[in-house]
This record gives C-alpha cells, structure tokens and sequence, in this order.
C-alpha cells in the first residue's frame, strides 16, 4: 500500500512537472510572437515615416531648383539670399514620441567610377572600351588615397581590373584586367558584373579593391588624437549612368585636382576659397580662375590644356541623395533615397536602399 501511494506520488509530481514545462513554452512563445509583431509593426511605422520625409525632401529640392540657377554648398552667411534651400538641405521635427529629419546631399561633389567606360566605335563595331580621361582622373585619386592610407596597393592594377568589371566583354583590358576566370577561382566564386556598379560598396567584389582602400583606417599613433585617414569612397561614387558631371562650386578639392595633371590642390583651394558666398555662376568662370593661375613661359601652353582636361563639369547637378532619419521611442531607421533631376527641374527617385552606408 505504502508502495503504490509513492508511485502515485511521483506520478503526480511528473505530470505537475510536465504542465508547467509546457505551459512556460506556451508563455515564453506567445511573447515571442508579441515581440516579433511589435518589432514588425515599428519597422513598418518606420519605413512610412521615412517615406513621408522623403517626399519632403524631394519637394524641398523643387522648390529650391525654381529658386537657384546653379547648384552650391550650403552657407550660413548666404542662407537667407536664395531662401534657406541651399546644401545639404536639412530638416528636423520631433515631439516627445517621435523625430524625422532628412538631408539632401548633391552627388556630383564626387568621382563617378561608371564614368570609366564608354561606349565607341572601333573597327567599324560599336564597343565599350575604358575612357582614358576619366581612367587618369581615377589613378590619381587611387594614387592620392593610396600614398594616403600608405597601402602596397598599385593604381593601375586596381583601374584594369574596375573596366573589366564595368565593361560588358570578357577580354582583359590593360595588363592587369580581371574577367570571370580570375573570380570563378576563388574560394567562393562569382562572376564579373560586366555592367555599371549599383553601389559604390559593390567595389569590394572587384579584384585587389579592400575594406580600408574603400573606408579608410583609424591612425592611433597618437593614442590622445586618432586620425580618421580617408578611403575611396570619400571621393568617389557610383551613379546609374556613364555620362555625369561634376559640380565645381559643390565638388571635394581632391576630385577637382584630379581632373588634370597640371594642377594641384593648392591651386584649386585657392580657386575655390569664395565659392560658398561667391559660387561659379558657369564652368568658364571656374576654368578662367584657373588659368589665371598660370605665369612663365609656358603659361599659354598651360591654359590651353585647362581647357582640354576640364571638361565633364557642370553647375548644375543631376543626382542627389537624400537621407531621411526615422526615430520612435528607441527604434529607428536611416532610408538613403538617389534622386534624379531632370533638365525640367522635375526629380524621380532612382534607387532606395535601408542603412547608414548611404546607397
Ligand atoms: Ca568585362
């Protein structure tokens, strides 16, 4: 008797145990599921909140293309001569809940790598081939990163093999290209785009192009004062078309001296230095700034080849990224939208893409 009350017992104990352990799951995962949904909801505010800024900054960009003849950089002392709408544009809304605020950025401050190929005709077919011109501009912004980031990185290896990435052939341009046998060998293979670069981060997939030539690095020699070293991306971008220009009242100075090996960034600082308050109205105005820098004999030689090397600029830009931020309560989300503004001052959204690495 005194057997049977023991197992009856235990028995009891067992199945008291398995009830909780199921109803702890049933517990556990039912507040799983209210997180999951939570977080779905969040997102999803979010995303409609970001949107919404985005359609304040393409607005904002309207209004400020009938206001302004060329593109500039935003300057507290000129922000009230052509209305507040100058770069980058910024706004921010905020209650106790919630902020949003957006940034509207000009993308031809920078080197478009799709520049590098062209299409043209040789022996009588059409082909795309590597533009020399826009091939030296980029080797002397790789060679200025690079001298930099003091990298073991060699310029015309990694520009060689950017064509072949960029140019729709599978024959090796140059003698350092690289096409589908190079990457297939890897350890996880893939194929060349043989097509423009979507992002500018898409660089990492081709041949000898690395996190720090891309990001820079952090110089801690001086453990009280890290120097932040500037990487490509600094300079360079990657926009949906082969044809664009650079704005050089908006232009970074290292893309400006790239632009011809007879100048440097010294000259074009001291060109550039009233921009902001005194922007190029036309890109002669910029080029005759240029030349004036010429003295000696050879300045005639000199000023004819400004002309030459400049070209593909322009005041006023086509593509511009606008960065809505979404806050509420401790979730939020960055959405990077590439604008497009056509001739009729009308912008389109071109591509959309989530996170703080901008598209
Ligand atoms: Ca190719």
């Amino acid at each position: 008797m005194k057997q049977q009350a023991g197992v009856a017992l235990i028995t009891a104990i067992l199945i008291v145990a398995l009830a909780t352990i199921a109803a702890t799951s049933v517990a556990s995962r039912q507040f799983m599921d209210i997180r999951r949904a939570t977080n779905v909801f969040n997102n999803e505010q979010l995303y409609l909140y970001a949107m919404a800024v985005e359609a304040v900054a393409m607005e904002g960009l309207r209004v400020y293309t009938e206001k302004v003849k060329y593109d500039r950089i935003f300057s507290p002392e000129t922000a009230n001569e052509g209305g507040t709408h100058e770069f980058p544009f910024e706004w921010t809304f905020e209650d106790t809940e919630s902020a949003v605020s957006a940034k509207v950025y000009d993308q031809e401050t920078k080197f478009n790598v799709n520049n590098l190929v062209v299409q043209k005709e040789k022996d009588g077919n059409v082909q795309w081939l590597a533009d020399t011109k826009q091939k030296d501009r980029f080797i002397r912004i790789l060679n200025k990163v690079i001298a930099d980031l003091q990298s073991e990185a060699d310029a015309l290896q990694l520009v060689d093999a950017l064509v072949d990435w960029l140019d729709p052939d599978s024959q090796i341009s140059g003698n350092f290209g690289a096409e589908d046998a190079e990457y297939s060998s890897l350890e996880l293979p893939y194929s060349t785009a043989n097509g423009l670069l979507a992002s500018a981060s898409e660089l990492i997939l081709v041949q000898g192009f690395t996190k720090e030539l891309l990001y820079g690095k952090v110089d801690d020699s001086d453990q009280e004062q890290p120097v932040a070293i500037p990487g490509l991306l600094q300079y360079m971008t990657a926009l949906p078309d082969n044809s664009t220009t650079i704005n050089p009242n908006t232009a970074d100075p290292v893309v400006l001296a790239a632009l011809s090996d007879i100048v440097n960034e010294e000259m074009i600082n001291t060109v550039i230095a009233d921009r902001i308050t005194r922007p190029f109205k036309d890109v002669a105005t910029f080029t005759d700034a240029l030349k004036d820098q010429f003295t000696g004999d050879d300045k005639a030689e000199k000023q004819g080849k400004i002309a030459e090397d400049f070209t593909g600029l322009d005041v006023q830009s086509s593509y511009f990224l606008a960065q809505s931020t979404a806050t509420v309560g401790k979730n939020s989300l960055m959405l990077n939208s590439l604008l497009y503004r056509n001739t009729t001052g009308s912008n389109f959204v071109i591509a959309r893409a989530i996170g703080t690495h901008g598209i």
